[in-house]
């Protein structure tokens, strides 16, 4: 199985190398696609250094800071025409344990997207003051109530996509772009019938490199949830959904790490 991992990068000079060494250690077999938004720091160059040294790591250079959404959509493209089976987001500053990889992986022989979230049993955040923690709560149940999404963690970033789903979604129609890309995907693959599943994963604060997130990005966001609402009801245009095996019952599960999979019809 072909297995991208699409890291967007803005300033991560002091986490990518660390990070797309531990990827490539890893006992599944991922190619790493680093998106850089001409950062200042110079990630750019040390993806190029960590490309020329090994065949698996590719890097797309896009001219400034053009955002989180299309950055992830400029991997997709790349690892798509290459044919990738699965397309892993997350992001590069070690929120998103790349140790989880292989449990994602693992579950999405069941589920057409699956998520590493924060927001099922054994799932949590460390090092997040309380004003942090609130706003990714709130972000999250505002989205969840105003758009009918059942997966319990809606914002995370740290996800796998079967290739079908990316090609069944018209990406280039996607209207956010920033943090709320992540939101819109997800009411998108739920709407069009995809399965969604969650795996738990403990979410460390960021040690290393700046935040990005903006008091704008936060309005952004609520205005995509709002406008999204808008269009729940409207109708459809349908596409052939692959059938999957289901999760099967019983104690094997726990080999998954699956407590709790967002239960879909
Ligand atoms: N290419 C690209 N990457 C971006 C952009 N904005 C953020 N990123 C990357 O997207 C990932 C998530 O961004 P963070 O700044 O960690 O945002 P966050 O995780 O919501 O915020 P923190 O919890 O403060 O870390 C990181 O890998 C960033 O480097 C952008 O405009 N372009
Ligand atoms: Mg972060």
């Amino acid at each position: 199985m072909d297995i991208r991992v699409i890291i967007p990068t803005y300033n991560e000079k002091d986490n990518i190398t660390e990070l797309v060494s531990r990827i490539l250690a890893l006992p599944v077999e991922a190619r790493v696609i680093v998106v850089d938004d001409n950062s200042p720091d110079g990630t750019g160059d040390v993806a190029d250094q960590l490309a020329a040294q090994n065949p698996r790591i590719k890097v797309i250079h896009r001219a400034g800071k053009l955002g989180l959404g299309t950055a992830y959509i400029a991997g997709f493209k790349l690892g798509l025409a290459e044919g990738a089976d699965r397309l892993i987001t997350m992001d590069a500053d070690f929120s998103h344990d790349p140790a989880y990889i292989p449990a994602l992986v693992n579950l999405s022989q069941h589920y057409h997207i699956t998520i590493g979230s924060r927001y099922i049993p054994q799932g949590g955040v460390v090092n997040w003051e309380w004003q942090r923690r609130f706003l990714s709560w709130g972000a999250n149940a505002f989205a969840r109530a105003s758009l009918g999404l059942k997966a319990n963690d809606c914002t995370a970033g740290f996800r796998c996509y079967h290739r079908e789903v990316l090609l069944n979604i018209d990406l280039d129609r996607i209207f956010s772009n920033g943090y709320s890309f992540l939101v819109e995907m997800l009411f998108k693959c739920q709407r069009q019938g995809y399965q969604v599943g969650e795996i738990p994963i403990i979410f460390a604060n960021r040690e290393r490199g700046q935040s990005k997130i903006s008091q704008r990005e936060i309005y952004k966001a609520m205005y995509t949830v709002m406008r999204l609402a808008l269009t729940r009801f409207l109708p459809l245009r349908h596409v052939p959904i692959s059938t999957l095996p289901p999760l099967p019952t019983g104690p094997d599960n726990s080999k998954n790490l699956v407590e709790k999979p967002a239960s879909h019809s």
